[in-house]
């Protein structure tokens, strides 16, 4: 006989504590809305488990009653994974108490830390041990490694040290039956079998709870020398980021690129982040050079590549940040970019990869489809060329009219945009992935063997799909 609401609520209070079981609506309300506030949801209740045995025990009662589980961490996601959906039969598990750093092994280079522990502490973790963690992203003042790891998440040090799953050398997980997979043992090779562990990363709480994981640290880089490009076009700065790759190779640890219209709305939303270089660039990019040797090398470095952009016409401006004050204001002009979309209303996001040398061709067949369909339509791109990754994010007309322009044309936008990413070989979801927003174009996307497999592998993980069921994929 299944349990009643409230007598499942007695069996969860007594795992994790009551004040952790989550049910007044006011106090729930937060676990129920993504961070775009796109999508809503209800539930029975939010959970805040303190150690991986409560989040097995709560995992088994919930299987034991069919219940299913929407995994929580910092819910920053942009593809409504975290919010549970609307039938309030759901329980939401926030990993956000299980906050501990377990260990950090300098001579090893890794650090075990629980899921919940948020991104930027773990930066500073890191740093306290003289080591760097180079996971960067936007939203790391809130967001958490285990929604980093569950989203793979990307950020602005892909095309140096890799998205997390590069930074990862283990995980501990609780599986939809509640048993605990553990996998911390900071190896770097371990052929023993098929690699569980990559299943786990990028599955956005789909096939089981991440609790745990071990991950890689780096010496800190000497010296870093940041500088904002001017480039001409979308080809121009390929052709910046080649010069970059050719003349830094690995110090070359961020390349960012910034289109007219996303620095505009900076300017309008930020007036105290517009860009300092002179007039109105069509493109303008964020180059990061890191150094082991010494701040003189880095900046010989960095001069030398920028005279020779210069010279040859693919950077018409730059400006190399003189302090450390000035590098952070160029990296919040580029994070502040989704803030300033956000203030603005809803957008349609498509979060694409392509190969790099694609990226002008995609970006000017899609403005002009676009711009002759929608002639007044805002497109706003950036994103981290060095990856072949680009936010290309399309709003209405003006501030008052994207929530109108997003309902009506959200699907057909977004259908003209990803038959051009198929066309040029790219991916609909580069760093952000599935989530709710992009499940009905998963099986078109990646074809028909790669998504059976997919369902083969879900379904003999989580038979009675309780593991965040109506995310990444439709059984
Ligand atoms: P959540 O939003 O809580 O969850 C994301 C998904 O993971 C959900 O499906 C959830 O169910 C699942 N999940 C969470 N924790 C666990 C767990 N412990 N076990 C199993 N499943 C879990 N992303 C990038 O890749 N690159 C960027 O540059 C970037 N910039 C951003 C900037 C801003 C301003 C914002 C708001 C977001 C940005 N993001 C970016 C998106 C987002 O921050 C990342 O996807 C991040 O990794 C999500 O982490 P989170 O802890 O907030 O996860
Ligand atoms: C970024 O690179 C994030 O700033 C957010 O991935 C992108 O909001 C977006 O579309
Ligand atoms: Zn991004």
């Amino acid at each position: 006989m299944s349990l009643t609401d409230q007598e499942l609520i007695s069996h969860l209070q007594s795992i994790v504590g009551a004040e952790q079981v989550i049910t007044a609506p006011a106090d729930l309300e937060p676990y129920l809305i993504d961070w775009r506030k796109r999508y809503r949801g209800q539930a029975i209740a939010a959970l805040r488990p303190a150690n991986t045995q409560e989040v097995s025990e709560i995992v088994k009662l919930c299987a034991a009653n069919l219940i299913a589980i929407v995994p929580q961490g910092g819910n920053t996601g942009l593809c409504g994974g975290a919010t549970p959906n609307a039938t309030g039969r759901q329980v939401v598990i926030s990993l956000q108490r299980m906050n501990k750093v377990r260990a950090v092994d300098t001579s090893n280079q890794t650090i075990t830390v629980e899921a919940g522990v948020v991104l930027q502490t773990l930066q500073e973790e890191a740093a306290k041990a003289d080591r760097y963690f180079p996971l960067s992203l936007g939203a790391e003042g809130s967001c958490m490694i285990g929604g980093n790891l569950s989203t793979n998440a990307g950020g602005t040090s892909v095309l140096r040290y890799g998205n997390t799953r590069e930074l990862c050398l283990g995980l501990e997980v609780v599986l939809p039956n509640g048993d605990i997979l553990n996998s911390l043992r900071g190896l770097r090779k371990d052929n023993t079998g098929y690699d569980l562990r990559d299943l786990f990363i990028g599955a956005e709480g789909s096939l089981g709870i991440i609790t745990a994981a071990v991950m890689k640290l780096f010496p800190i880089p000497v010296a870093q020398w940041t500088a904002l490009v001017a480039t001409p076009s979308a080809e121009r700065a390929v052709e910046l980021l080649n010069r970059f790759q050719a003349g830094a190779s690995a110090q070359l640890t961020g390349f960012e690129m910034m289109s007219d219209e996303s620095l505009a709305l900076l300017k309008h939303y930020y007036p105290a982040l517009a860009s300092p270089l002179a007039g109105e660039n069509p493109y303008e990019v964020l180059v990061e050079i890191s150094d082991y040797e010494s701040s003189e090398h880095a900046m010989q470095l960095m001069e030398n590549i920028l005279e020779g952009a210069l010279e040859s016409g693919c950077a018409s401006d730059a400006i190399v940040a003189s302090n450390i004050a000035q590098a952070r204001k160029f990296w919040d002009m580029r994070e502040h970019i989704p803030l300033a979309q956000a203030d603005d209303g809803p957008n349609i996001k498509h979060d694409v990869s392509l190969p790099i040398s694609a990226i002008p061709a995609f970006i000017k067949t899609c403005n002009a489809l676009l711009k002759t369909k929608y002639p007044t339509i805002r497109v706003i791109n950036y994103g981290h060329l060095g990856d072949g990754n680009l936010h290309y994010n399309v709003a209405g007309p003006t501030s008052a009219e994207t929530e109108s322009f997003f309902t009506t044309y959200s699907k057909e936008i977004q259908a003209m945009v990803y038959a051009e990413v198929e066309r040029l070989n790219g991916s609909i979801s580069a760093e952000h992935g599935v989530g709710q927003q992009k499940v009905d174009y998963l099986q078109g996307h990646r074809g028909n063997a790669a998504f059976h497999l997919m369902q083969s592998i879900k379904k003999a993980i989580d038979p009675n799909n309780l593991m965040n069921p109506g995310k990444v994929i439709n059984l």
